[in-house]
């Protein structure tokens, strides 16, 4: 009988124990291009081995790293093998651009092709999304390690797709940053935005100001202990990230937002009286002293060193809210700081009120709010400025679910998984066309964020749909599309250990 069945043709087999758990269109971001070939299915065996030359080696260590835990296999990363291979293979590769990838199965093997090391890693993202569930898990699973035959042409709709994490409000540790970018990591997102310092806290070590990080760092919201990264700590981060092909923008918010630096330093404040440090969530009662000439300089001690220990093109100077500081005082403060950030060789991202001070063409306003109405903002990208979407009633991490939420703020309102899904970056302000938008942000801001747990539960599902948003193209858009796949992506997050939101908008498996 056996022998009978598979003389039939694939198609008119009965499912067979070795037929993939999943489609080849069934991942997150959806990919732009795919050709399933069912009959080109490949399973991983116990040989399989890992194919790659010295430039992919990084990406290759990272693969066989997610997938031995579960699989049990050795999986060396070798420079040839005639048999059952996941090649990586860097090398001119059309359509895909700097960031994308080709992923070919065959009953053979799986070759992953890209121009750059990025893109190879965003084809391993792919694969891993095609293996069952169960890959994700950290001790060996017997499963059947099908990969869906096919394949995939895939490349961004933007270059920019960040996350934002606020370890003022609340202190993350390393450990628990290195977490995160693991989890931003699988859904392609290629920025981390690290909100390091508000009134509640200073979070990095500035070795000319050590009072920043002692005094400004020692507390937080609701009056735990707070921290800060010491330089050593801050340049492993990077490091991490880097190697999840993440960039690393820092931001020190400025001139509002700084309250725990104006209490370590008391000739910050115009009036030479530090404040107490501050423990609540109240926002835009702070402000640097734009008048004096000692700020400037505390400002070029914390932007040279920031500066130095960032590879990444871009500082974000913050900017919001900053509702304790004049019009004027504003502009005045801008124009100071501005060219500091290019002094050290940086271009600027702020918060979208950065574009009414005309700032280089270079600089990138970060959009906020829920209106999709900013007059200052439109002017900026009719300028040349790019502008990064992060309007707060859909991107904002941070948002209740519903009113029932355990956790988050709803001054945005109540940001469900259909409603973050929900948007368009090309249409999200008026007078931002799809040439001027850099790309999307999800910031997470933790004033009722404490652990792991937590950032998890507002992330998850949310942060799957930006990051879809950002890289898949928009013809591509379709809610019901979007839910099936999220569906299922709950047994991945279970066998990772992501304790996400069972939203009731999607039928989890
Ligand atoms: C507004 S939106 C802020 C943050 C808060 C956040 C809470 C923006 C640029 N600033 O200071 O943490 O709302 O959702």
């Amino acid at each position: 009988l056996g022998a009978a069945l598979l003389a039939l043709p694939a198609f008119a087999r009965p499912a067979s124990a070795d037929q993939p758990s999943r489609q080849l269109t069934d991942i997150i971001p959806i990919p732009v291009d795919a050709k399933p070939n069912p009959r080109a299915d490949f399973r991983l065996d116990p040989a399989t081995a890992i194919v790659a030359g010295r430039d992919a080696r990084q990406v290759a260590g990272y693969l066989g790293d997610l997938l031995r835990p579960a699989t049990g296999y050795r999986l060396p990363v070798v420079p040839f093998a005639g048999g059952s291979k996941i090649e990586l293979d860097l090398g001119p590769t059309a359509r895909v651009g700097d960031q994308g990838y080709r992923l070919d199965v065959t009953r053979r093997g799986v070759t992953i092709r890209a121009n750059t090391t990025d893109g190879l890693f965003a084809g391993v993202q792919t694969l891993r999304q095609l293996l069952p569930a169960s890959i994700e898990s950290k001790s060996v699973q017997r499963a059947r390690w099908v990969v869906p035959g096919g394949s995939i042409t895939d490349y961004p709709r933007f270059g920019y797709r960040g996350a934002m994490l606020d370890v003022a409000r609340h202190f993350f540790t390393p450990d628990q940053v290195k977490l995160y970018i693991d989890q931003l990591a699988q859904y392609k997102i290629n920025r981390l935005h690290l909100h390091l310092a508000d009134d509640q806290g200073w979070r990095i070590e500035i070795k000319s100001r050590p009072n920043l990080a002692i005094h400004g760092g020692s507390t937080e919201v609701g009056g735990g202990t707070g921290g800060y990264y010491t330089q050593e700590q801050y340049r492993d981060l990077v490091a991490y990230a880097a190697s999840r092909h993440i960039t690393v923008i820092p931001e020190i918010d400025m001139p509002g937002h700084t309250n725990a630096a104006l209490s370590s330093y008391p000739e910050l404040n115009c009036d030479g009286v530090a404040p107490p440090l501050y423990t609540g969530i109240d926002v835009g009662f702070s402000s640097f002293c734009v008048d004096k000439d000692i700020t400037y300089k505390f400002l070029d001690d914390v932007i040279r060193e920031l500066a130095a220990l960032t590879p990444g093109k871009y500082l974000h100077i913050g900017g919001d809210e900053a509702h304790a500081t004049t019009d004027a005082d504003y502009q005045k403060f801008m124009g100071n700081v501005l060219p500091i950030v290019a002094k050290y060789g940086k271009l600027a991202q702020g918060w979208h009120e950065i574009a009414k001070v005309n700032p280089p063409v270079s600089a990138v306003p970060q959009f906020w709010d829920t209106d999709g109405q900013d007059d200052a903002t439109a002017a900026a990208a009719a300028r040349g400025n790019k502008i990064l979407m992060s309007p707060a009633n859909k991107a904002y991490l941070d948002m209740q679910y519903n009113p029932d939420s355990p956790l988050g703020l709803h001054w945005a309102g109540y940001v469900e998984v259909k409603d973050s899904y929900d948007w368009d970056p090309a249409t999200a302000v008026q007078g931002v066309s799809e040439q001027q938008v850099a790309g999307v942000e999800a910031p997470l801001w933790s004033e009722t964020l404490t652990n792991s747990d937590a950032i998890e539960f507002m992330a998850f599902p949310r942060l799957a749909g930006i990051a879809e948003i950002g890289w898949s193209p928009r013809s591509t858009h379709d809610w019901d599309s979007y839910r099936a796949r999220l569906a299922g992506q709950g047994p991945r997050w279970v066998a990772e250990g992501i304790d996400f939101y069972r939203s009731p908008q999607v039928d989890w498996k």
